[in-house]
């Protein structure tokens, strides 16, 4: 009997900082439950970092670092595809094909770019305008069915459709049309200082997130500041309760169980009380990837040789789109 073609799953983390457990339960969670049922292919998005402002040694550490990290995750580079984006020249090629097929106002609407501007003022660059661009190259290069992305990435992958279906519409049938995938809770963590906002890496209050890398104590004591509201009642209402849903996401995404059953086990208990165990699930949920990260992030030769397989399996893949794209747009390959 034919053996039915597995679905291809395409996603990416920018190494801008060190990864939150907003990064973790949003996407690399996903991104490790993913690999056995689908044709996964994971990256580093380090063109995609410098649209902020990053300094070489840091950026050269973080794609390290990030690498250890899915690794020491779960990421099994022999079950999955694992790569740095600048390694595979594809995507920087496709984002220019594909820029001609995005409208300005299509890019300015896009509320990271918003965002983002807001908070650094003095570099709007148009890189990070042409973020989109470069995330949709990512996504179609691979042919991808399904990108599992937190919410704040979902306007993206709605962007990269709508620009596949362009060039498909203008070219005939080159990329595959992709769906985004959001997990089914914790798809956007909340800062624990400012519960209304996104649990970011690259917040400047060191106690808004938890990192995956941080010790156990560090995790007890910023849940312990963790902002809640001035009534004592523990119940899963993100509109009018964010600070204590926030907290029972995270337990549930960290003890597997429902979130009503979690807010049932609180019942009656207060939030100090809530605080403890959280921090406690969590710091026990990230122990095997904090001791394996230990271990990998020091073995930088097996660490290249995983970014090199992967980048060489990835390129014959973009190869393929590229000569694709190429060919129907007309331009002349000797
Ligand atoms: N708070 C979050 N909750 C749920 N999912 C999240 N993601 C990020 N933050 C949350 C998801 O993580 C994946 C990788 O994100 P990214 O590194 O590509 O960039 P980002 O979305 O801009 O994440 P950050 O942490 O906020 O990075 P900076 O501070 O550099 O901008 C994505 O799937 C994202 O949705």
């Amino acid at each position: 009997m034919e053996q039915e073609q597995k679905k291809r799953v395409f996603s990416a983390v920018q190494p801008t900082g060190s990864l939150t457990i907003g990064n973790y339960i949003g996407a690399i969670k996903n991104f490790i439950a993913m690999q056995d049922e689908y044709d996964c292919i994971y990256a580093v998005a380090d063109l995609h970092s410098i649209t902020v402002d990053i300094k070489p040694e840091i950026l050269r550490k973080n794609v390290t670092d990030v690498t250890a990290l899915f690794l020491a995750a779960g990421i099994d580079p022999e079950k999955s595809v694992f790569f740095v984006q600048s390694h595979v020249h594809e995507h920087a090629e496709l984002t220019w094909i594909l820029n001609c097929y995005t409208q300005f106002g299509e890019a300015k609407r896009m509320t990271q770019f918003k965002d983002k501007s807001k908070k650094a003022p003095e570099n709007v660059n148009v890189g990070l305008f042409d973020y989109p661009s470069l995330m949709a190259a990512d996504i179609l290069l691979y042919q991808t069915d399904c990108v599992p992305v937190g919410k704040d990435q979902m306007q993206h992958v709605e962007l990269a459709r709508t620009i596949a279906e362009r060039f498909n519409n203008r070219n005939g049938q080159t990329f595959r049309v992709p769906e985004g995938v959001l997990p089914k809770l914790g798809a956007k963590v909340q800062s624990l200082s400012n519960p209304s906002a996104k649990m970011s890496k690259s917040d400047v209050d060191p106690n808004s997130s938890i990192l995956i890398l941080d010790k156990p104590e560090d995790i007890v004591r910023k849940f312990r500041r963790a902002v809640t509201d001035s009534d004592s009642e523990i119940r899963y209402d993100p509109t009018n309760k964010p600070g204590v849903s926030n907290l029972l996401t995270i337990y549930s995404a960290f003890t597997g169980k429902d979130v009503k059953d979690c807010e049932k086990e609180f019942c009656g208990k207060d939030y100090a009380y809530l605080k403890a165990q959280v921090a406690e699930a969590t710091a026990e949920g990230l122990r095997s990837t904090r001791e394996n990260f230990e271990r990998l992030s020091k073995q930088k030769d097996y660490l290249f040789s995983v970014m090199k397989t992967g980048a060489e399996k990835a390129s014959y893949i973009a190869r393929r789109t590229m000569s694709k794209v190429w060919r129907k747009l007309g331009f002349v390959r000797p």
